[in-house]
């Protein structure tokens, strides 16, 4: 029989202080979660939705949604997949991206995957660094766990090689370590507990998806508006990449009008010179809050 859950707010779990928590807290508040000062308690209410956050260290975000404890949580998937966590990931989103990656002294011996044979390696990720040379099928690969700080492991003599999380490469750089492989891409993943929810948390889940969605499609399109004689308007319409027909209101000045539409964000300087060309003129773009397609 399907036990339901007994707390009535859907608990969310998200890092309390690190390189998530900002965006995190960022994208609630962008799908309208209003929340009181999340800086100096660990369990913060929603004011406007049946929802709390519990404010915990990265590291122990899957096992508590696994477990039951909070029913989503927002965490990287290179946590989510080190400790392999019994949790369905709803989705990724583009922020904390970073990989896990394989990396080595610039000057010594390991150049390529197949040296690493009988090396010795530093990492805060055993199970991930293991199962990578396990799959290319190289033996003789002593881990050494540290929590923190591993690229200095080399230096220190504790390790051979290093498997750390890398975003520009300049920790590498700045420890004379070239990176020589990639283990994981990762990025910060909303996941949610397998244990069975009531219909109200569901059903809340399934909002906050949703307006995730309309946030992260807002973020990537731009509102574009320019004025255009009436008998550019064919060609316009043909150049804009827009989600629906564009909106043509005719302007004052006879034989004029003002074309309103939506475009993906990436197309836009190369748009603006078409429409340009195609005879537009006062071309303004403006950011879009949300949307729902
Ligand atoms: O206290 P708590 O345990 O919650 O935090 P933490 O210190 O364990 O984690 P934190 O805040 O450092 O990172 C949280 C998550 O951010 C990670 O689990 C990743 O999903 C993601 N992330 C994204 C990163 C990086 N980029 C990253 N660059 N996590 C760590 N790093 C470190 C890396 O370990 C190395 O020391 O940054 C350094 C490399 O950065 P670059 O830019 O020099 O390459
Ligand atoms: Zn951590």
């Amino acid at each position: 029989m399907r036990t339901l859950d007994s707390s009535t707010s859907l608990r969310i779990a998200i890092q309390k202080s690190g390189r998530l928590t900002d965006k995190t807290i960022s994208l609630l508040e962008g799908i309208g979660l209003k929340f009181d000062d999340y800086k100096r308690s660990l369990l913060v209410k929603c004011r406007n939705f049946d929802v709390e956050l519990l404010l915990i260290r990265d590291d122990d975000i899957p096992e508590y949604v696994q477990d039951g404890v909070c029913d989503l949580g927002f965490v990287g998937a290179n946590t989510v997949a080190e400790d392999q966590a019994n949790v369905t990931i709803l989705r990724g989103l583009d922020y904390g991206v970073c990989r896990l990656a394989l990396a080595a002294p610039k000057n010594g011996s390991i150049k390529t995957t197949e040296d690493f044979t009988g090396k010795k390696i530093a990492t805060s990720y055993p199970v991930l660094t293991r199962n990578y040379f396990e799959t290319k099928g190289i033996k003789n690969v002593s881990i050494v766990t540290l929590s923190g700080s591993v690229e200095i492991a080399p230096r220190l003599q504790i390790a051979d090689a290093i498997s750390d999380l890398v975003s520009t490469g300049g920790t590498l750089k700045a420890n004379g370590l070239v990176e020589l492989d990639k283990i994981f891409d990762s990025e910060t993943q909303l996941v949610q507990t397998n244990k069975p929810l009531s219909e109200g948390k569901q059903a809340l889940i399934d909002k906050m998806l949703q307006r995730i969605e309309g946030h992260k499609t807002a973020a990537e399109s731009r509102y574009i508006m320019m004025n255009a004689p009436e008998t550019a308007v064919p060609k316009i319409k043909d150049m804009l990449p827009s989600m629906k027909s564009p909106t043509v209101m005719p302007l004052a000045d006879n034989g004029m009008v003002a074309v309103h539409t939506v475009i993906p964000i990436d197309t836009f300087w190369e748009v603006m010179e078409k429409l340009k060309a195609a005879g537009a003129t006062d071309i303004v773009m403006l950011p879009i809050e949300s949307m729902i397609v």
